[in-house]
């Protein structure tokens, strides 16, 4: 429930520090709680604390004659916990002062080799298999994984490892994993009564599996392993307190896209307080201009219909920002490169409009701020996710961007909305453990952990568009998500 909770307030804008989550958490429906609190506030705080509960006096009432509310506390105000997290208050070092420091460890920029042909899928699916086998081989469980031809003759407990080709329910209620391997194709039956029944299994990824065989050529799952990251990790940390904003789908030249927000962030970015003067880097996640012809009838949205003058807007957009901060920027599906995955940087003549302050990467992209590894991903195989796990929806890409890493896999349901370009090596792979995992695409806007992995979605600068209110996504526009490298720690501001 706790992650339910802090996931339910900062896919709303807002997160709650430990003694506010503890309150929320003794409420009979927390979640309940949690959504007439925020009710309460004309715009939520960054960081909703006991006090600001306290304060929220007129709902906590109105809770409490629904029968939500159990007692409201009143502590100490030397005991109550700050507004914003420490690591981010009155500590920051002037941007200004802090030498870039910028690698690029990953980028199919300028490598792309793939010509699509019959062959290179199949080397690409491949790599894939053998890549994240391999992790799975590490798990003591696994370490004796058979190949599928071998565990299919077998009758004792083995284990087996396989790319999830299908994906059915039998009229009993029970999930058939159709696997494949190198060497053959198994059916793995997970009993619907099995907690493993809830794991949301994709096609096209890896998985591991314990069990046995029955007599009828059926693979009865004991466990169901997931390459994930199997340790959870520490957040490495420089030694100052630099930070680092996040933005995507800008959607710059559509009608919807929202000026009057940006403005209000390029005042607070050059004239704003200590954290704004402190941000370093803006990692941009993609689809930074709307585009032209990437959906049906768009040109009735489209304030600005030339490509090259949607750049150009963003590049200006971009020049007011203050000198000492750094963008690093990457496409999506609006942005004028090939939609498959992995799209190059944008190209040299789009590059020429921008100033050198601007460096573009591919999608996805890892690399490193001061030491501190970011994987960046626009996110597109979200829709993916969504239309094939029916728990997952448009407003928790927390949850899919943990599968996302549970997978180690960007996008692994092939065929659907996302393009996939067979490369050599399979570059949607999460081979290196990131400290920082951030997407953008779903135009939301969140912050969480998985592992020791800070997550952060990036939000958008994009009012809903026709498309989203046929589809009832509701957007959660002008969100600046803010990490501080010295710590982890985030935190949201609103515009
Ligand atoms: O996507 C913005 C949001 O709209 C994101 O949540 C996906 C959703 N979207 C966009 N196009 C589609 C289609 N064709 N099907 C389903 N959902 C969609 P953006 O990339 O900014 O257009
Ligand atoms: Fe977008
Ligand atoms: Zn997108």
């Amino acid at each position: 429930m706790r992650d339910r909770v802090l996931d339910f307030l900062s896919e709303r804008g807002t997160l709650a520090d430990e003694r506010a989550v503890e309150y929320l958490l003794q409420q009979r429906d927390p979640l309940g709680f949690a959504a007439h609190l925020l009710q309460a506030f004309r715009e939520p705080p960054l960081v909703i604390t006991l006090e600001d509960i306290v304060d929220a006096g007129s709902i906590a009432r109105a809770a409490a004659e629904r029968g939500v509310l159990v007692s409201v506390p009143r502590a100490h105000p030397a005991l109550m916990p700050p507004s914003v997290p420490a690591s981010l208050r009155g500590t920051g070092v002037p941007a200004s002062d802090i030498a870039e420091d910028v690698r690029i460890l990953k980028d199919i920029t300028g490598r792309s080799t793939c010509e699509g042909t019959l062959a290179d899928f199949a080397r690409y699916f491949r790599h894939r298999f053998h890549t994240l086998a391999k992790i799975l081989r590490s798990r003591p469980e696994l370490g004796g994984a058979m190949e599928l031809a071998k565990a299919k003759r077998l009758t004792r407990d083995t284990a087996v490892i396989g790319m999830v080709s299908d994906l059915r329910t039998t009229k009993n209620g029970h999930r058939i994993v159709e696997l494949e391997d190198d060497t053959d194709a198994l059916s793995v039956l997970i009993p619907a009564d099995s907690a493993l029944a809830a794991d949301p299994i994709v096609t096209d990824e890896v998985i591991g599996v314990t069990g046995h065989s029955n007599d009828r050529g059926l693979f009865i799952a004991k466990s169901i392993a997931h390459p994930d990251i199997p340790v959870a990790k520490a957040f490495p940390g420089t030694p100052e307190h630099i930070r680092v904003g996040f933005l995507s789908d800008v959607h710059v030249g559509s009608r919807t896209f929202l000026a009057d927000r940006w403005e209000k962030f390029r005042a607070w970015a050059s004239n704003g307080d200590e954290v704004a003067r402190s941000l370093r880097y803006l990692v941009v996640s993609g689809d930074v201009v709307d585009g032209i012809g990437v959906y049906p009838r768009q040109d009735e949205e489209l304030l600005l219909d030339d490509i090259y003058a949607q750049y150009e807007a963003l590049a200006s957009m971009l020049r007011e920002l203050p000198d000492h901060l750094k963008v690093i920027l990457l496409p999506g599906n609006h942005d004028a490169v090939r939609p498959a995955e992995p799209q190059p940087a944008l190209p040299a003549p789009v590059q020429k409009l921008f100033d050198s302050n601007v460096t573009f990467v591919g999608n996805p992209c890892t690399l490193s701020l001061h030491g501190v590894r970011i994987l960046a991903y626009h996110g597109r195989s979200m829709d993916d996710f969504v239309s094939s796990v029916p728990a997952m929806s448009y407003t928790r890409p927390l949850d899919a961007m943990r599968e996302m890493l549970r997978k180690r896999h960007l996008a692994p349901i092939y065929g659907g909305k996302t393009p996939i370009a067979p490369e050599s090596e399979d570059h949607l792979i999460v081979d290196a453990v990131p400290d920082i995992f951030v997407t953008g695409h779903v135009h939301a806007a969140a912050v969480g952990e998985h592992r020791g992995v800070v997550l952060v979605n990036s939000s958008t600068w994009q009012a809903q568009t026709t498309f989203q209110k046929m589809h009832n996504i509701e957007p959660m526009p002008a969100r600046l998500p803010i990490v501080d490298l010295h710590t982890g720690e985030a935190m949201m501001k609103a515009f």
